[in-house]
Order: C-alpha cells, then structure tokens, then sequence
C-alpha cells in the first residue's frame, strides 16, 4: 500500500509530473512486480507458495464467483452509503487505513466501498477490447504518457484512460486531467468502485485507494495475463529505451524493488517475475535470459535525488496511514487455492 500511494508522489521540481507506475509506460511493469510482492507477502503469511488468481473480467459468469460471499465479498449496500456489508472484508472487519486525499475523495472512507456498475452507462469491457489491445503493434508511443496514442500503444490502450489532455498535482499526488472515458484496466477500476450517491469514488476507483479492496490484485493478476500475452507475441519490447520521462526508460530501476543478486534489470518485464497461478513458459524465462543477461527481474531501489516529499499533510499523511496496514491475515487461503486451481 505504502508503495502504491509513494509512486503517486509528484516530482516537487517538474510539477505534474511523476506518479511513475502509474498514467505511462512502466504501469504494467511495475504492477507485475508489485503483484509479486504481493503473492511474497502472502507466501509469507501462510507459510506456502501463493499465487493471485486472476479474474477475467470479459466473462460476465466471472462476477457470480469474484463477488460471491466467501470470495471477495458482494457489491456495496445503496442504503449504507455503499460500504460493503457481507463477505470476508465486511464493514466493521476490513478496515482501511489509506483513506485518500479529502480533495479526491471526501468521503475518506473507513471501509470498503463498492459502487458496482453505478457509472452511468459504464460496462465491463468485452473480449474484442481485448484483442483490439493485442493488435497494437508498439508497446508504448511518444509522448508515453497520458496523451499516447491509443491507435498505436498497447500499454495506453490497455490503460485505458481516454481523452486525459495531461497530468497535475493535487495534495502532492499526480492525478490526471480531463479523463472522461475508459477502456480495459481503467473501465474495471471504475466499473468496481463507482461512484457513491453522495458523489464520492468509491475504493477501487481511487487511485490512491485502490489497492484496498483486494479485488485490485485479481483484477491486475488479469491485466498482467494480458499483457504478457502481448510481450510473449512481440518479443518482450519495452518502450522508451531511453529518452522517456524519468523512471519509465527501459534501463530505469523500477523503485522500491530492490535485488538480492544486485542486477540492475527493471524491464523488459519477464516471467521470470511470474503470476503462477497462469503462466510461468520457459521460452519467455529464456528470451528474459538472453536479452537482459540475468535471470532474475528484480531490480535497485530507484528515487531520484531531487525528488523530495511535499511538507504540508497529503501524502505524507497517506504514507503515515499506509505504514498502519496490517493487511493481509484477512486474505482467504482456501478461496484463493480455489480460484487458482479452476484456472490451470
Ligand atoms: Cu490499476
């Protein structure tokens, strides 16, 4: 969580950009190695191998198993402002510490919220957005940011935040403007939170929050399938090599994940950091090997000097309420082995 919100963090000196990880090229690449963390972290906790399921979310009999009560949970109660009343991460047992900034998100909630499908005229993506996703022949284009071309950038595509015109700086988080459509990962994000009658996103469709609900891991468990069905069909090209904002360049370390080995290799991405619960193909382990030398993709701390944390509350506020979260004793072994298994 503390890392999630941290990658949000403006650069002090080039307002309004920053946030790597998120709105540009090192999006899936990060998130991979941030779902490993995750399935470390759980591998951790239950004291044998974990792997995140994914959640096909184009398969619309996925919602009866995703949403079920001894799974991730139900959609939110309309008449308990949308706080998610049931299930393992129920109001009351699955309290949230990274509540947003009041600006974003006023609400601040306490506990989950799931505005599911309240976005007028939001629908889960289908298959086709999929495969028109994998015929987009780079992995990024110019300028490799909000504005890159959908017809060209798979990464942007499958991002999916449509029509944003650039990024800004609020409470010293980068947050983006003039979104007013999405596709794919974003749809999701937005489809699950929704927004609440009072107007507020709900936690899947916050940034900041998002990681709070755990059907973020499924649903990025998903995106990552997708994206590295479409590295294993276009040889695992990275764009930029080089030339692109700072921390999103081929050869730029993918902050805060560190290496045991000490190789510097934060991308290309490679199954070499795999979501076992899919895909682990020893051509693609080979094919990392080759091009990168190295067999392992972690890779150095990575903050730029100059970067500094802004000195009034917000996100050093977050940061504050990400260190407090326990986090995952909640997580539900035998539903997760589950999903896993029916996914082989
Ligand atoms: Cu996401």
């Amino acid at each position: 969580m503390a890392a999630h919100v941290r990658k949000l963090v403006c650069y002090t000196d080039e307002p309004g950009q920053g946030g790597y990880g998120h709105n540009g090229s090192d999006l899936l690449t990060w998130h991979r190695a941030f779902l490993r963390e995750f399935e470390t972290a759980m591998t951790t906790v239950m004291g044998k191998p974990m792997a995140i399921p994914y959640w096909d979310w184009t398969d619309p009999e996925s919602l009866k198993t995703v949403f079920a009560e001894d799974f991730m949970g139900p959609e939110g109660d309309p008449d308990q402002n949308d706080h998610v009343m049931s299930g393992p991460f129920r109001h009351g047992k699955w309290r949230l510490n990274v509540k947003g900034f009041e600006s974003t998100n006023p609400g601040r909630f306490d506990y989950l919220v799931r505005a599911i499908g309240s976005i007028e005229g939001m629908a889960l993506p289908v298959g086709e957005e999929v495969q028109q996703a994998l015929a987009r022949p780079q992995y990024d284009a110019a300028p490799w940011g909000v504005t890159a071309d959908n017809d060209v950038s798979f990464r942007s595509f499958v991002d999916g935040m449509l029509n944003a015109s650039g990024l800004a700086c609020d409470g010293g988080a980068v947050t983006m403007v003039g979104t007013t459509a999405t596709l794919l990962h974003g749809t999701v994000h937005m489809w699950v939170g929704g927004t609440t009658r009072e107007g507020h996103p709900g936690s899947l469709a916050d940034t900041l929050t998002s990681p709070n609900d755990p059907v973020f891991w499924l649903h990025h468990a998903n995106t990552d399938r997708i994206a590295e069905t479409w590295w294993a069909a276009n040889r695992y090209e990275y764009l930029p090599r080089s030339g692109g904002p700072r921390g999103n360049n081929l050869n730029d370390r993918l902050w805060p994940y560190t290496s045991t080995s000490g190789d510097v290799v934060a991308r290309p991405p490679s199954s070499a950091m795999p979501m076992t619960c899919w895909s682990t193909s020893t051509r693609a382990r080979r094919s990392f090997r080759r091009r990168t030398g190295s067999s392992s993709a972690a890779a150095h701390p990575y903050m730029p000097t100059n970067r500094a944390f802004p000195a009034d509350g917000g996100i050093a506020a977050a940061l504050d309420d990400a260190s407090q979260n326990k986090g995952l004793e909640s997580v539900r072994r035998s539903s997760l082995q589950r999903q896993c298994a029916r996914r082989r």
